[in-house]
This record gives C-alpha cells, structure tokens and sequence, in this order.
C-alpha cells in the first residue's frame, strides 16, 4: 500500500520497504545510498531488484553489505550468472568481474545466501521481480516459486530478461535496436495496475515511474545513478555513479 505522513510499523515490524535498483557490484554507490535515506536495518527493509552483481567493481563487499543487514532479493540475470559460473555448469565471460566472489575466504556463505533468494516476492504490497512478468502469466508468483536458480527454465528465463514480448509473451531475439510491433514493453501487456509491479533491468528505457509500475535501473554501472523508492512515502531518492563502470552491454 502507499500511504503519504509519517509511516507506521507493519505486521512484521517493518517501518519503510526502500526499494533499489540494479546495484551490479556498485558498492559505495549503494552505501551512500543507504545513508541518503537514513536507513536503519533494524526498522527498514532493503528490496532489491536483483543484478546486485557483476559489471560494476565491488560484487564481494555488495553482497556482504546486501547480507548483513538482511536484505530482500529477487535474482537477476546477472546474479543466476554467478552461480552457475561458480557450480561449475557455465563458463564465465571475459567482462565478467565477479572475480572477488569466487575467490572471496566466504564464498559459500555469500553464494548460499544469494541461492536462497526467489525470483519474484511481495513486498510492500508491491510484486517484485527483475525484469519482468509473462502475459499469459495469472499468479507469477506461483509461476516462480521454488524453481531452481542453477536450472535454466523458462519462467526464470523470462522473468530475469525480458524487455520486450508479445501478447503471448514471445520475446525477440534481441531487444537493440527496439523490435518493432508486435513486440512491446512487456508491461503494456498487463490487464491491471495492480499490483505495483517494481522491477529493474532496464538501464536503457531508465526510470519508469507509472501508475502500477516502479522501473529502477537508472544504470548505476554504466555512470548513471542508482535509484530507490520508499513505498510507504511514494519517494524517489537517487545517488550519482562515482563514475562509468562500464561503456556496453546489457
Ligand atoms: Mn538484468
């Protein structure tokens, strides 16, 4: 629920979901981040949208910082990459730069922690998910629930990538440049407004602040900002890239 005043503690003691978008190993960008909405764990959620790794400079210090103050996930792209590249089942990529998680002395506790997360929840009232949700889809979470982020699937696929889709949720075979119709937005597709979808994945369309949507990834990583939006106030907060990180890619 959004709400606007002073906000209240909710069933599970929480006082403010701060949701932010994709961290990609930006480390410092999210501590300021932290510190800009005066965030305390003990009374604040921190929702991310995933991508919390990869690209950017600092996956090791992200994913301890994400950890120690029990952060809420929903796996990305580039988080599923990390793990299968760790359990042996992919081979990495040369503009890979989580590097400092494989080799890091807390490796397991860090790729546990990150293995356990789902890849939608509910938060605030709010569905999560990183990169999007299927049309024909009538209960993702259901949809998404206890599948397995080491197994390609389908549902995980589409859910961790998706830009662009039809109707029926076929995607193209690239979203650079924009595929033309019938491809659209895949939330062009959804029939309500409800719930608040809040998702990232998107640095190229930016900041998507919609009735029913909340798109976060302002491209941090590439020297954008990182975003956060605190559902109980309906705000928006953001934090400037201390620099490029990276110049391409997805
Ligand atoms: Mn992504």
């Amino acid at each position: 629920m959004i709400c606007s005043g002073v906000p209240e503690l909710d069933e599970t003691g929480t006082r403010r979901h701060v949701f932010v978008g994709d961290v990609q190993g930006c480390w410092r960008e999210l501590e300021g981040l932290l510190e800009a909405v005066d965030f305390e764990a003990a009374h604040d959620a921190l929702v991310s949208v995933g991508d919390v790794v990869n690209r950017g400079p600092d996956s090791a210090e992200t994913l301890r910082l994400l950890r120690s103050i029990g952060a809420r996930l929903v796996l990305g792209n580039h988080d599923l990459h990390l793990l299968r590249v760790a359990e042996g089942g992919r081979r990495p990529r040369s503009s890979d730069t989580f590097g400092d998680v494989l080799d890091a002395e807390d490796r397991e506790e860090l790729l546990t922690w990150l293995a356990a997360q789902p890849f939608a929840r509910m938060e605030a009232g709010c569905l999560v998910v990183h990169a999007g949700l299927h049309p024909k889809w009538e209960d993702p979470i259901a949809e998404l629930a206890g599948l397995d982020p080491l197994e390609p699937h389908p549902a995980t696929d589409f859910a961790t990538r998706v830009r662009f889709c039809t109707a029926k949720g076929k995607r193209p075979k690239g979203d650079v440049p924009p595929p033309k119709k019938p491809f659209r937005p895949w939330y062009e597709f959804r029939e309500s407004t409800k719930p608040t979808v809040v998702f990232g994945h998107w640095a190229a369309r930016g900041l998507v602040v919609e009735k029913g949507l909340r798109g976060l990834d302002t491209g941090c990583v590439w020297g954008g900002r990182l975003t956060a939006w605190i559902a109980e106030e309906d705000r928006l907060v953001h934090v400037d890239a201390r620099r490029a990180y990276q110049s391409v890619g997805d």
